[in-house]
């Protein structure tokens, strides 16, 4: 009977059957079962098994990496300066700005962004990267040039990083907005201070909302144009006893005219 045990065993093996078994004797007789072995998975079944969930861990973890900051550095932006804070329909409207880099080490390929919106609609917008390295205490000048063809005012924005690449302890000072205005404001002259109209105002009088030019046969022969004394402070030319005076009101004055 041993013998015969001895031999199903070994076909069993032969037969590489991944089953394992265990013999058991019952009340010291030859009866023979055969159990799954309940023991824990081999060392290298373990390895197997955690290549496996790994993989899509590890996929997981490397989408946030590409929205973290992939260096750290300190960008501020600097004035914006622009052709006009008021330009008229389709007019160029030339942007101009700075930013530094504060940090303390050299910077490249930092981004920025221009954009034009009026309320939560963006009606124009520049993007790109600075490819020059920016080294410490060194600014980079970039410029963006936009036309605008409906009257409006519009809310102009720049942000320097604007995909936050770079990890900043002041992330505050990258962006500035400001107020701009489409809007037809300069009134040219049509006609000229004759013997038969010896002064002519281009805007009709004092009119704050536009930029006209008075001309007179005295003082003003070549014509004066309305101007900001100050930003809150318009110098408006009109016509009185055939000559052109001025008066001053009080408003946000801006290139002549108020804007409020
Ligand atoms: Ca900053
Ligand atoms: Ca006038
Ligand atoms: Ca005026």
């Amino acid at each position: 009977m041993r013998n015969i045990l001895v031999f199903a065993l070994a076909l069993i093996l032969l037969a590489g059957c991944a089953q394992q078994i265990r013999i058991v004797y019952e009340n010291g007789t030859q009866n023979v079962i055969l159990e799954k072995d309940t023991s824990p998975p081999k060392v290298e079944d373990i390895s197997i098994n955690n290549s496996n969930v790994q993989a899509p861990n590890e996929s997981v973890k490397e989408t946030p990496k590409t929205s973290k900051p992939s260096k750290a550095g300190e960008l501020m932006l600097g004035p914006i300066q622009l052709s006009t804070m008021i330009p008229e329909p389709n007019q160029n409207l030339t942007v101009k700005f700075q930013f530094f880099n504060k940090g303390t080490s050299g910077l490249d390929d930092v981004g920025y962004s221009v954009s034009i919106s009026q309320g939560n609609k963006t009606i124009a917008s520049d993007e790109g990267i600075h490819n020059s390295t920016i080294a410490v205490n060194s600014s980079a000048s970039v410029e963006s040039k936009f036309k605008i063809a409906d009257i409006g005012s519009y809310n102009l924005t720049v942000k320097i990083d604007p995909e936050n690449q770079i990890s900043e302890e002041n992330e505050l000072d990258n962006k500035k907005t400001l107020l701009i205005a489409v809007k037809k404001v300069y009134a040219p002259l049509t006609t000229h201070a004759s013997s038969s109209q010896p002064c002519v105002d281009s805007d009709n009088g004092r009119n704050w909302t536009y930029k006209g030019v008075c001309q007179d046969l005295n003082e003003y022969q070549l014509g004066v144009t309305d101007s900001c004394e100050s930003s809150s402070k318009l110098d408006e030319y009109y016509c009185k006893n055939n000559e052109c005076v001025d008066e001053t009101h009080m408003c946000v004055c801006l290139e002549g005219v108020c804007i409020q």
